[in-house]
């Protein structure tokens, strides 16, 4: 069999924005397919987008539609992804069988990083990272996305990891694999719906030029990987750890008693998260997305400089 050639669709923005050599901030699709309800996940992906050309970038959001890899998705296709039913959920492992056989899935955190890395993009804008969850001893459900920042060249923005991860285990796990965990313009590592945590971040910067140095040297030193920016969430956004800690054991219990497990696991806390908050937990969801957007925006204008 010949080598296949990867095939990428561009959006036309895209196109042109690889052509003029400007700024582009990758965004993941899983997000929007199976991290927030419809119709609020197709605005916040559009919001998101909008954020991104007003901080003067392009945005490029990823996915796999009938065995095709899409880097910047029309509006229409944007809605209608966000409207889809049972749409794969991408990772390392099944990005390419998802191809191979003309199937339709989302990009998760470590599926956007290669789609990415095939379209020359190094920075991407997310929610929160996938982790060790709670219980890895037993489970050891830990995402393919800690393996993903090890092996390929994305800067990474995200609000830290959600308190329905392990999250001292899962800054464990990072360090072992050499990624680098930079809080942005504090000392605390945050924590998703907090802008704080108990937690020292191993590493902090408090500028976009640091971080686009930073992921430049790496790659100049030959040193495989990418960076994790956890950017916290705005001060006026932030709901506190206490109110939500209840919540999220509800919800974990219900996932052990009811067996979820794999793929299943972070879609289903995320959904329960949002029903047990009526929402709240969205609210605050995309005050963070939209402010690492604007993050990734200036750290991807940096890297764009001659
Ligand atoms: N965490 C969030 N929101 C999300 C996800 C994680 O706060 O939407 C999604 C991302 O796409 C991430 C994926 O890459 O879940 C991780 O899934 P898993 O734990 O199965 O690797
Ligand atoms: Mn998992």
């Amino acid at each position: 069999m010949t080598k296949p050639v990867i095939d990428i669709t561009y959006s036309a923005e895209v196109a042109a924005a690889r052509a003029a050599g400007q700024p582009i901030v990758a965004l993941e699709s899983t997000i929007i397919t199976h991290g927030m309800p419809y119709p609020q996940n197709v605005e916040v992906a559009a919001q998101v987008e909008a954020d991104i050309r007003a901080a003067g970038a392009v945005p490029a959001t990823m996915a796999v539609i009938d065995g095709r890899l899409h880097v910047g998705l029309e509006a229409e296709t944007l809605q209608a992804l966000g409207k889809a039913q049972g749409v794969a959920k991408l990772s390392r492992a099944d990005f390419a069988a998802c191809m191979a056989t003309g199937g339709t899935g989302a990009t998760t955190v470590a599926a956007t990083m290669i789609a990415a890395r095939l379209a020359g993009i190094s920075v991407f804008a997310t929610g929160g990272i996938g982790g060790v969850h709670k219980g890895a001893e037993q489970s050891f459900d830990i995402s393919a996305d800690l393996m993903e920042l090890a092996q390929t060249p994305v800067t990474v923005v995200a609000a830290g990891a959600k308190a329905i991860l392990d999250v001292p285990k899962t800054l464990e796990v990072l360090e072992t694999q050499g990624v680098p965990v930079i809080a942005y313009g504090q000392d605390s590592f945050p924590a998703f719906w907090s802008a704080t945590s108990d937690l020292k971040a191993p590493l902090r910067m408090d500028s976009a030029a640091q971080i686009a140095r930073a992921h430049v040297l790496r790659g100049a030193m030959g040193l495989p990987g990418g960076q994790l920016v956890a950017n916290p969430i705005p001060l006026d956004a932030q709901i506190p750890a206490a109110d939500l800690a209840p919540i999220i054991a509800q919800a974990q219990n219900e996932a052990d008693a009811q067996g979820v497990s794999g793929k299943g696991v972070t879609p289903f806390l995320l959904q329960r998260i949002f029903e047990l908050t009526e929402g709240k937990s969205l609210e605050a969801n995309i005050a963070l997305v939209r402010n690492n957007a604007r993050l990734a925006a200036e750290i991807a204008k940096e890297m764009a400089k001659p």
